[in-house]
C-alpha cells in the first residue's frame, strides 16, 4: 500500500467519524450504529482484523476507508490496513483481476459485468478470507457497501457467496440546481454545488452526497438544472466543474451537466447553433475535448430543448435526433453519453379543441424518430405522459422506441407529491411503473426491462431520478423523505426488489432495529402514497394542485382553460379527459394493443385511471360500487382521517427514536394532518358546487363545529376574499393589515368539557406573524407562523392548521385569537374548529 492510499483512507475515516457524531440526519442510512445485541455481535466475532487493498486507486481507497468506518461504528473495532494478503485471516478488496493475480487459486466468480461485485467467504492457505471483488473499481466500492449493509441489517456473513450485477448501466440522479444557488423544485435549502454563478469553495457536501449515492449504486450525477445556464460551458467554469468531479471521483460517481442548446452562439460566438452546421459540430467537439481534458471521467450532457421556452432544433427546422446527435458525436470519442429529455410539449395549446392533448406529445414528437438517435444517446422519458402527478399511466413512449436507447425519469424531489412537507413514499408507485407490462408486440415487456435496454437489446439505458437535495442537514428537508432517495437507488440497481424489502432495509439502517420502530415507520411509508393520492387527486385526475404556481396546495381550476394542457375537463355534468381512440384524443391508441384495449374500454379501465382516460358523468358507477362524485367525497374524507393517524402512529415512538429526528418528524406529520384537511375541504367544496350533487354522508360543505373568522367579532381584522375560493372555508378570511395587532373573538356555546381547538390560519413566507389564543382572560397558546411554505398570499399553499389539545371550555366562554402581523404576513385567519375530546 502506498503512503498516499493509507493517508487518504485515514482522512476519510477520521474526517467522517467527527461528522458522524455531530448529526444523525446528515448520515441518513449510513449511520453505522453500534451493535449492542450480543447475539448479533457474535455473528461478526470472527470478522478478520486485517483489510487488504489490492488496487491503488481513489475508489478502492474510498472503499477501504468506508469499510473501516463502518466496522469501527458498528463493531467498535479498527481494522488493520495492509497491501499484501497476510498469513492470517483477512478481508481482501480488489478488482477481480487483482484478486486473480494475488491469489490465482481462488476461483473468481463468473458472470460479473461492469460495476458488479462478488462477496465470498473462502479458505486460503489455511486462513479465512472474505473477498470483496469488483468487476471494476466501482464494483469493489459497491461490494463494500453491500457488506456493510449486511452488518447494518444484522445478517449473517458466513457462509457468503453473493454475486450482484446492476440491472442497468445508467443509474443517475439529476439535480436542478441553478448557478445562483437556488434549486428549481428543490425543497431543502440552497445548492450544495453553486452560489453566485460559481462553484462553491467547500465541496465537502458534494463528496458526502456522492458517498450516499454510491452506497445505493448510483453512478452518475447531473449537477445543474435542465433549464441550463449557458455559463456551464464557459472556459472559466470548466475548471470549477472539475473540482466537483474531483469530489465525486472517490465514490465512482461521474459528473455530467445539462447544457443550453444555443451555447455555440451565445457562448461560442458563432452566428448559429444549427446542429447540422459543420461549425456548430466542431464547436461541440472542441468543447467536449476541453471538458475531458479537465475531467477525464466526465459522464456526458443532458439536453432539454424545444420545451417550456427552451430553444431547440426547431429554430432551424431540424429534428430532436439532429440535436441529440451533434452532441452525442462530440462526446463519443471520450465515452460520454447524451441524454435528451423526452419532455417536449406545446404549452400554448388551444384548450377549446377537445382533440388537443398534451399527453400525446412525447410519443408524437419522438416515435417518428425511432432509430435516428446515435448509439451513445438516450431519450429520457418521464414515467407518465404529463408531469410527475400523484398518479399517471405509464408513458406510451416507453413502449414505442424499439431502436432508440431510453432512460426512465422518476422524481425523488416531491414536486407534485407534497414537497417533503407531506409524507409520500414513492417506491410503491415506482414499483408499479417498473413492473407495468406494456405488452409491446404482444409480449411480456415490463417497463424495467424496456428501459434497462433488455427488451430491445439496446446498449444503453436505465433510471434517472430528479433528486434536488439541498444544504438542509437532512438533505431533502425531511428525514422520512430520504427513503425515496434510498429506494430510487436500490430500484435502479435491482428493480425486482420488493417495496417491502427496500423499506425495511432503509428503516433498519436509518432508525435501528426496535421492532415497534420498524413496524411503525414501514407502515407510515408504505401507506403514505395511497393516502396522499386519496386526499389530493384520486381516479386519475392528477394531483389537482395549483399548476400555475407552486405545485403544492389545492388549485383545481388552474388546470383548465389555459395552454398548459393539464386539463381535467370538469363541468356541471361530468369530468375527465376523453382520451379514447373512438371518440377522444386518440392517446390510448399510442399503447400496444393489449394495453390500449384495457384503457379504451370503460368496463376494463381501472378506477384509479378512469378520469385520465374517459369523460364520464358524476353519477357514473365505478367498479368500487359507488358513483364518481361519491368516490371523490369518500376518498378525501377517508384519506384525511388516515393522515390524522400518521402523527399519532409516530408519537408511539417517543423515546425510541432520537429526540431531534423525533421532533422534526412529529412537526411535519402534524402539519400534513392539518393540510390534508385543507385539501379535503377545498376539493370537496369545489366538486359540491360544480356537480350540485350532495355528499350522501352529509359531510361536504357542512362544518358544524366551525366558526368562520369572518363571522367573529373583529377588532382591527378586516374580511378578505381568498383566491381560489375553495382554499378558504367559506371563501373568505380575515387579515390584519393596518394595525400592530388585531383580534377576532366569539362565544363558545357548547357544553362544559375537554376540547381540542383547531385554529386555521394562513402562513405566508413574507414574514412570521404571531398568534395568541385566549379563553376568557387566560392565554392558552401562542406560536409563530414561520413555516417555509411556497406562498405569499392566503390560499391553499399557505393554509395551515394549529391544534391546541386539552382545553377546558365552559358555555359562554369567550375565545379570542390575537394576530400580530410581521412584514408582509398579515396574520390571516380562516376559522376555529372546536372538537370535543
Ligand atoms: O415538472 C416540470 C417542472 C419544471 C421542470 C420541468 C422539466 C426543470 O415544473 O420546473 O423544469 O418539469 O422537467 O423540465
Amino acid at each position: 500500500m502506498t503512503r498516499r492510499i493509507l493517508v487518504s483512507i485515514l482522512v476519510l475515516l477520521f474526517g467522517s467519524v467527527c461528522r458522524l457524531r455531530a448529526a444523525t440526519e446528515y448520515d441518513a442510512w449510513l449511520r453505522y450504529e453500534p451493535i449492542e445485541d450480543q447475539s448479533v455481535k457474535a455473528l461478526y466475532e470472527r470478522l478478520p482484523a486485517v483489510v487488504v487493498t489490492l488496487d491503488d486507486s481513489p475508489v478502492v481507497s474510498a472503499a477501504a476507508g468506508e469499510l473501516l468506518r463502518g466496522v469501527r461504528g458498528m463493531l467498535g473495532r479498527t481494522l488493520r490496513v495492509e497491501a499484501k494478503v497476510p498469513a492470517e485471516d483477512s478481508i481482501v478488496l480488489g478488482t477481480v483481476e487483482s484478486v486473480k493475480r494475488a491469489a490465482p487459486e481462488l476461483a473468481a466468480a463468473g458472470g460479473l459485468i461492469a460495476d458488479g461485485f462478488w462477496l465470498k467467504a473462502a479458505a486460503f492457505n489455511g486462513h479465512r478470507i472474505l473477498i470483496v471483488a469488483g468487476q471494476n473499481e466501482r464494483g469493489v466500492l459497491y461490494g463494500v457497501f453491500a457488506l456493510l449493509r449486511k452488518l447494518g441489517l444484522h445478517a449473517r456473513i458466513d457462509p457468503l457467496d453473493d454475486v450482484e450485477n446492476p440491472y442497468a448501466p445508467v443509474r443517475w440522479v439529476n439535480q436542478w440546481d441553478n448557478l445562483d444557488g437556488s434549486i428549481e423544485r428543490g425543497y431543502a435549502g440552497r445548492s450544495i454545488f453553486f452560489e453566485n454563478d460559481n462553484v462553491v469553495a467547500d465541496l465537502t457536501r458534494a463528496g458526502d452526497y456522492a458517498r450516499l449515492l454510491a452506497s445505493v449504486g448510483i453512478d452518475g450525477c447531473t449537477v445543474n438544472n435542465v433549464n441550463a445556464n449557458a455559463r456551464m460551458l464557459a472556459p472559466d467554469f470548466v475548471p470549477q466543474l472539475a473540482k466537483i468531479a474531483d469530489a465525486f471521483r472517490p465514490w465512482g460517481v461521474r459528473l455530467s451537466i445539462a447544457v443550453d442548446f444555443a451555447s455555440p452562439k451565445t457562448m461560442g460566438g458563432l452566428d448559429t447553433f444549427d446542429p447540422l452546421d459543420a461549425r456548430v459540430a466542431a464547436w461541440w467537439r472542441a468543447k467536449a475535448d476541453e471538458i475531458y481534458r479537465a475531467i477525464p471521467d466526465f459522464g456526458g450532457f443532458v439536453l432539454k430543448a424545444d420545451s417550456e421556452g427552451r430553444v431547440g432544433p426547431s429554430v432551424y427546422g431540424r429534428t430532436h435526433a439532429d440535436a441529440a446527435n451533434v452532441l452525442a458525436q462530440a462526446l463519443q470519442p471520450h465515452g460520454g453519453i447524451l441524454i435528451y429529455r423526452g419532455f417536449v410539449y406545446n404549452h400554448h395549446m388551444d384548450w377549446r379543441d377537445l382533440k388537443n392533448d398534451r399527453a400525446r406529445a412525447a410519443y408524437d414528437n419522438f416515435q417518428p424518430l425511432d432509430g435516428k438517435f446515435a448509439a451513445n444517446a438516450a431519450v429520457q422519458i418521464k414515467y407518465g405522459p404529463i408531469d410527475f402527478q400523484a398518479r399517471e399511466p405509464v408513458s406510451p413512449l416507453l413502449g414505442a422506441l424499439e431502436h432508440t436507447n431510453k432512460t426512465l425519469e422518476l422524481q425523488i424531489t416531491q414536486e407534485y407529491t407534497g414537497q417533503q412537507r407531506h409524507l409520500c413514499y414513492l417506491v410503491p408507485m415506482w414499483k408499479q411503473i417498473l413492473d407495468f407490462n406494456l405488452g409491446v408486440n404482444g409480449g411480456d415487456t415490463p417497463v424495467k426491462e424496456i428501459v434497462s435496454g433488455r427488451t430491445f437489446h439496446r446498449g444503453l439505458g436505465g433510471l434517472v431520478g430528479v433528486a434536488n437535495v439541498g444544504a438542509d442537514p437532512s438533505w431533502l428537508g425531511d428525514d422520512l423523505a430520504m427513503a425515496n432517495l434510498y429506494g430510487f437507488g436500490r430500484l435502479a440497481w435491482a428493480p425486482d426488489l420488493s417495496a417491502q424489502q427496500i423499506t425495511e432495509e432503509w428503516t433498519r439502517l436509518t432508525f435501528g432495529h426496535d421492532a415497534r420502530v420498524v413496524d411503525t415507520v414501514m407502515n407510515l411509508q408504505l401507506e403514505s402514497w395511497r393516502v396522499y393520492e386519496g386526499y389530493t387527486g384520486p381516479l386519475g385526475l392528477g394531483t389537482l394542485t395549483d399548476i400555475l404556481h407552486g405545485h403544492y396546495g389545492p388549485g383545481i381550476e388552474t388546470a383548465e382553460r389555459n395552454g398548459w394542457g393539464q386539463w381535467i375537463r370538469a363541468d356541471h355534468n361530468g369530468i375527465g379527459m376523453d382520451r379514447t381512440a373512438a371518440t377522444g384524443t386518440g392517446y390510448i391508441g399510442q399503447y400496444a394493443a393489449p394495453v390500449a384495449a384495457m384503457y379504451e374500454s370503460l368496463e376494463r379501465c381501472p378506477d384509479n385511471l378512469l378520469l385520465f382516460m374517459h369523460h364520464v358523468p358524476y353519477t357514473y358507477e365505478l367498479h368500487a360500487g359507488k358513483t364518481v362524485i361519491q368516490y371523490i367525497y369518500d376518498s378525501h374524507y377517508d384519506a384525511a382521517v388516515e393522515a390524522q393517524q400518521f402523527p399519532e402512529w409516530w408519537k408511539t415512538l417517543r423515546g425510541r427514536v432520537d429526540e431531534p429526528r423525533y421532533e422534526a418528524v412529529v412537526a411535519l406529520l402534524e402539519y400534513q394532518a392539518g393540510h390534508a384537511i385543507v385539501w379535503r375541504d377545498a376539493i370537496c367544496s369545489w366538486f359540491l358546487r360544480m356537480s350540485g350533487i350532495s355528499d350522501a354522508q352529509g359531510r361536504a360543505g357542512h362544518f358544524p363545529n366551525r366558526t368562520e373568522a369572518e363571522a367573529m367579532q373583529l377588532s382591527g381584522y378586516a374580511v378578505e376574499s381568498v383566491t381560489p375560493w375553495e382554499d378558504a372555508s367559506g371563501g373568505e378570511a380575515v387579515a390584519c393589515r393596518s394595525a400592530k395587532s388585531c383580534s377576532a373573538q366569539f362565544v363558545f356555546e357548547g357544553a362544559a368539557g375537554w376540547y381540542d381547538l383547531n385554529v386555521q390560519y394562513f402562513d405566508v413566507n413574507t414574514g412570521a406573524a404571531g398568534f395568541k389564543v385566549y379563553v376568557g382572560a387566560q392565554q392558552v397558546d401562542q406560536w409563530k407562523a414561520d413555516a417555509r411554505l411556497p406562498a405569499t398570499a392566503a390560499n391553499g399553499d399557505s393554509a395551515t392548521r394549529h391544534r391546541i389539545t386539552g382545553v377546558a371550555l365552559r358555555a359562554k366562554d369567550v375565545i379570542r385569537i390575537e394576530g400580530i402581523p410581521d412584514g408582509g404576513d398579515a396574520a390571516a385567519l380562516d376559522y376555529v374548529e372546536i372538537e370535543r375530546q
